[in-house]
This record gives C-alpha cells, structure tokens and sequence, in this order.
C-alpha cells in the first residue's frame, strides 16, 4: 500500500457542504486525492462537553475526521489567539494585535485535543501534514505522545520580521514549536528568511542549502525549511471559466454592464486584504477621471468571514458606509458605480466574473500568497485577457511580475494603474498574459503539493 498522506488544518471542509471560501481547502484536497488520505481538523460543530472522538466519513476516497470543540474554548482558540493575535501580527499589523492570557490557554488546548484525538488514527509510515498557524503546537503535543512519523508544517501566511514578533508574548517558544517539525514550509522567500533570522534569535544555528529547502541544525537535530508557494489547478480554471461564460448569471451580468468596462474584486471580509483603502482609491478614481466614469462598473465580492471578531465587525461597517458614499456621489439613474456583494458563490461561477473583468484590482496590505491574482490570470481569455492589478505586499507578487505592481498605499499610483489597465492595448495585454500563464504553470498547485510530499518522504528515509 503506498504511503498514506495525513493532513491537518484547523477547519475540514466537507465535500458538497457550503464550505466557507479559503485558499486552504484546495491545497489539502489536491495532496490527498492520490493517496487515499486522511484529513482531520474540526468539522465546524460547537458543543459544550468535549466529544468521545471523530466523526468518521469517507467520500471519493479521501477520510474525514471531524471533530466538534467546546464553544467557549474554541472562541478563545480561534477568534481569540488564533484570529486576535496571531493572524494581526503575522500580517504586520500590530494595531490590530490583543493578547490574552486565557485565549493563548485554549490555543493550547485545542492543540492537544488534536494531538490526542488524532493519535489512534495513526499508522506507523503515515506522513502528516501540518497546516497552518491554528497549529503550530501540534508537532511538539504529538511527539510527547510518543509519535515518531514525519511531520511537517505549511505556513499559508506570512512569517513576520523577528522584530515584529517579539511583540507576541512567548514568542521565543512559538519558534522553538515550528523547529518541532521536520519541514517547515513558506510561501516565499521573504517568509523563508524571516524564520532564519528568528531561529538564529533564539538558537545557535548552521545550515547548509539543498536544491529545494535549507537545512538547518538544532541542537543536533536536522529540520528542513523551504519555500512552497502555493498555486491553482491552472488548467481546471481556465476550463471552468469559460463554462461559465454560457450560464444565464454570467450573460445577465455582462448584459447589465451596458459596453462599461468591469474592474473586479474578490476577497474574503478581512482588513488584511485592503478593501477600505480600495474603495478609497477607486473613489479617488471617479474624482481624478470624470471621462472615465461613463466607462467602468467595480464589482466588489466579498464574502463575511470571522464575524465573532471585533476588528471584522468594524471593517465591514466601514465598507458599507464607503460604498454607500461612492455610490451616492457618483451614480446615475442608469450606473451604480461599486457594487458590493457580501456573499459566497460556487466555484465555477466565481471563476466566470473573473474571466469577464477587465481589470482584476488584487490588493491586500499583506497576503501570504493570494490565490485570487492567480484565480484571475487562469481565468482570462488568451485572446483577450483583461490586466491584473496586484499589491507588491501579496506573495504573489514574487512570481506575478508582469502583473501591474502598485504599492497599496499608495492611492495615486492605484489610481494611475487603473486608468493604465482600461487602456492597455491588446498586444501588452497578451504578452504580460502569456507571461503571467507561464509563472502560474511553474507552481500549480500540483507541484505545490508534489513537491511538500517529496520533502516529507525524503525525511522519513
Ligand atoms: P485566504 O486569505 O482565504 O487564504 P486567498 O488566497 O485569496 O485568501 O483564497 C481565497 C479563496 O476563496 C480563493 O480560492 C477564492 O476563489 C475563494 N473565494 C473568495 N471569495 C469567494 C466567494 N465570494 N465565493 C466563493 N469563493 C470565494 C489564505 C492566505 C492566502 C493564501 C491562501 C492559500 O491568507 O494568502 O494564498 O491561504 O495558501
């Protein structure tokens, strides 16, 4: 029997259930689809006693073990430690940044639930796949109970600058939980070194560089570290768009357009991923180019997400109100200039907006990756492919280089990029299209998880 993967993240999406939208899901399933997998992770159930165990389903192959979790823990877990220190801080984004004691318990906890409910489920030459900042104990809970596997972990974030996470109360024994795992994996280079630099904080450390991931010496023990940047099924896209394009939702939407130009977003409700700065600028926009207003619709999805944590609720008041102002300074009786949509669509839907926006605006403040610049290039016609507008603070901005790159602060630099992308000619089009495809290729998300799976059996060798 060929090695079995295991996967493990905070949230397992069932197949066929209105999953909440996330970048992580695709990745998990992609790696276990050829091994007859196992993944595990709370299956978004709340109760107040701690269950006996996992719930136990298979489908097309793949096992799912779900657990349920004590609500009052979980809040604290995830909306409090989880949501409210690390993913601020990890984002650079200090402000936001609150720490308690008691929710950093639960983070805790949870991991060893995890470690100990997973245990039984274990084979000896199963390999196991950490994801995620939820996370990051689970190495060191399931090694003090005796498990001996290959471990590694996946960082869909970014890793911050030592400096940044100094800010974070036990910060040192955070570091010394990710050096608990075999393999520790980043989106990108800058991710990659920060992790160097905070290691060598806190341990005297020697490396030495393999082709595909570092390797660096603790303490006499090895552990691997490298970059993995995430990616799409490129292919699957460009195909699913294009269905899309025949439904009656996608030809409604280009009917309603009247011959304006569409510039699109697409993000989860989340302060790291800009949206009241864009609204700002696309305001700033209007105001800067009154020939323009006659020509551009904006189309902004974005689905609520982590609605238990304060800073969410803010941020969403802030986008309702931005939204209103645009719309009531700018409209007309026959033109609504942003429309703003909080809700989820299926996937291949989804994928038709993208490919009928002209200009794709991707501009979080920081982005571990970024899967949506990616989900756009896929997504175009070749023929006639509309421009991608992608933020320099997004992971992908590593390998997207001939996207248009704008600061995101940086208001007037958007503005201009804007107007440059609705007045791209079509052979520039083209050509940073073909170039945008071929970086995309380079790390589908097949090679993605390919290349993690072959770092952790090199380990287990
Ligand atoms: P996210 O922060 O969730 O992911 P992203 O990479 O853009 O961000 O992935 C979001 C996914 O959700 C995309 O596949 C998108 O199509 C989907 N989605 C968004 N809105 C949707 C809607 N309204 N309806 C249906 N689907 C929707 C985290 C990190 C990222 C990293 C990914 C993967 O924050 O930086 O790229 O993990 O590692």
């Amino acid at each position: 029997m060929s090695t079995r993967i295991v996967c493990i993240s905070n949230r397992v999406s069932l197949p066929r259930k209105a999953a909440a939208p996330g970048g992580l899901a695709v990745g998990v399933l992609s790696a276990l689809k050829n091994s007859g997998g196992l993944w595990f992770g709370w299956g978004g159930e709340l109760g107040d006693t701690e269950p006996a165990g996992p719930d136990m389903q298979t489908r097309d192959g793949v096992t799912y073990a779900t657990l349920k979790l004590r609500r009052q823990e979980f809040n604290r877990y995830y909306n409090g430690y989880s949501n409210g220190a690390l993913w601020p801080l990890f984002h650079y984004m200090s402000s936001k940044f609150r720490f308690r004691h008691e929710e950093y318990e639960a983070y805790e906890n949870i991991n060893g639930q995890f470690a100990r409910n997973l245990l039984p489920l274990l084979r000896p030459d199963d390999l196991l796949w950490v994801h995620d900042y939820h996370l990051i104990p689970l190495a060191r809970r399931l090694r003090e109970l005796g498990v001996r596997n290959a471990i590694g972990f996946f960082l869909h974030i970014p890793f911050p600058h030592i400096e940044t996470l100094r800010i974070l109360p036990g910060y040192e024994n955070l570091i010394r939980d990710l050096t608990g795992f075999d393999i520790v994996g980043f989106q990108t280079t800058g991710d990659l070194a920060s992790f160097r630099s905070a290691i060598s904080h806190i341990h005297a450390v020697e490396s030495s560089d393999t082709e595909s991931a570092s390797r660096i010496q603790l303490d006499g023990r090895d552990i691997r570290a490298g970059v993995f940047p995430i990616g799409v099924d490129v292919e699957a896209i460009a195909a699913d768009a294009e269905r899309a394009c025949g439904s009656e939702v996608i030809k409604r939407m280009i009917a309603s357009l009247v011959g304006r130009k569409l510039m699109i977003g697409v993000d989860r409700l989340d302060y790291s991923k800009g949206l009241v700065e864009r609204f700002a600028t696309y305001e700033q926009f209007l105001e800067t180019f009154p020939d323009k207003r006659a020509h551009i619709t904006y189309l902004q999805i974005a689905p609520v997400s982590r609605k238990d944590v304060p800073s969410y609720v803010d941020i969403r008041r802030a986008l309702e109100q931005a939204a209103g102002r645009t719309n009531g300074r700018f409209a007309d009786a026959d033109w609504t200039p942003v429309r703003y949509l909080n809700r989820n669509y299926p996937h291949e839907t989804l994928m038709g907006f993208l490919r009928i926006g002209n200009v794709g605006l991707v501009t979080p403040l920081r982005d571990g990756m970024n899967l949506v610049a990616k989900e756009y290039v896929a997504a175009q016609d070749p023929e006639n492919p509309g421009v991608l507008i992608l933020s320099n603070l997004a992971g992908a901005a590593y390998e997207l280089e001939a996207a248009l790159q704008v600061n995101p602060h940086d208001t007037r630099a958007v503005v201009q990029a804007i107007a440059q992308a609705l007045m791209m000619p079509l052979p520039e089009r083209r050509e940073r299209h073909a170039s945008l495809m071929t970086a995309l290729r380079n790390h589908s998300i097949q090679v993605w998880a390919d290349r993690f799976i072959a770092q952790l059996q090199a380990v287990r060798r």
